[in-house]
């Protein structure tokens, strides 16, 4: 770990993630009929009842946990906690009816309006940027082969050493962070570095009920994507790197094995080929 991420810590990503999901995404969640917010704060509390009783669990651990709930507000991890927790599950459930690629989670550090990069170029980068060179080449289609000219591709991932550039300090605003556009063919050529895999903040809220539980705080390496076209489904994916001790313990659990990757060694670090297969909006 380099001298420029010592300050790096869950109350500093946290808030970042807690903004960015405020001024991204808080306007959508009004207006979610009564009946249906009923139903399922209901049963969620009924799983908690459930799980009380089963145990036995005591004012010791009801303490413990109305301390750990309030700690995970006060270091903005709340986005961070969903994100690793649940947010697998409403992935598979959003998209069991698609026929073309399969996708994941998004997580809490996307950035939308990341700097334009065309159909082939870098993604923006320090001079000194640490990593293998990754060159990646890919085509969007439909589900039925039309070739998707001009799709946009959004990429954002982690550095070298694991950090989120506006996540952490230290980093270039834009820094791995960049959109292409497929030219007339659907494909794309985009020139980045391999990012390490990424460790949930010892510090916070997460990090402590890690540690208190026994679990490990890793994700394996992975490249963000979001595909879009006119007429299609966003496609919200990570692709990971094969052989990387996190692909089968995921934190997150938000691997899956359409989403590997085959890279293959070049005379300048490594080429990758991936493309993607958008779903129709169903009308
Ligand atoms: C990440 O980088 C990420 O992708 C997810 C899902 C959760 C935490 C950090
Ligand atoms: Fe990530």
């Amino acid at each position: 770990m380099t001298a420029i991420h010592e300050t790096a810590t869950a109350a500093g990503s946290g808030s970042h993630a807690t903004e960015r999901f405020k001024s991204d995404k808080l306007a959508g969640v009004a207006g979610t009929p009564k009946e249906r917010v009923s139903l399922l704060a209901r049963e969620v509390l009924e799983a908690v009842h459930g799980t009380i009783r089963r145990h036995k669990v005591t004012y010791a651990e009801y303490n413990a946990l109305k301390s750990w709930l309030i700690s995970v507000g006060e270091t903005g991890e709340w986005p961070l906690f969903l994100d690793v927790w649940v947010e697998h599950v409403v992935e598979d459930v959003a998209t069991e009816h698609r026929e073309g690629n399969k996708g994941t989670i998004e997580g809490p550090y996307y950035v939308p309006d990341a700097p334009e990069q065309g159909a082939r170029g870098s993604v923006p980068m320090r001079a000194d940027e640490p990593g293998t060179p990754l060159t990646w080449t890919g085509q969007v289609t439909s589900t039925g082969g039309t070739v998707l000219a001009g799709a946009k591709v959004e990429l954002w991932h982690a550095d070298a050493d694991g950090f989120y550039s506006q996540f952490a300090p230290g980093i270039p605003e834009w820094n791995l962070r960049a959109a292409f556009t497929a030219d007339a063919d659907g494909k794309f050529e985009i020139r980045t570095v391999r990012p390490a895999p990424y460790q949930i903040p010892t510090d916070g809220a997460c990090g402590n009920l890690i540690s208190a539980a026994g679990w490990h705080p890793w994700r394996p390496a992975h490249l963000h994507v979001k595909v879009s076209a006119p007429g299609h489904e966003l496609l919200t994916a990570q692709l990971y790197f094969p052989g990387d001790d996190h692909n089968d313990d995921d934190i997150a659990s938000a691997v899956k094995p359409e989403l590997m990757l085959s890279p293959r060694r070049a005379a300048d670090g490594e080429t990758i080929e991936y493309g993607f297969v958008l779903d129709p909006e169903r009308s």
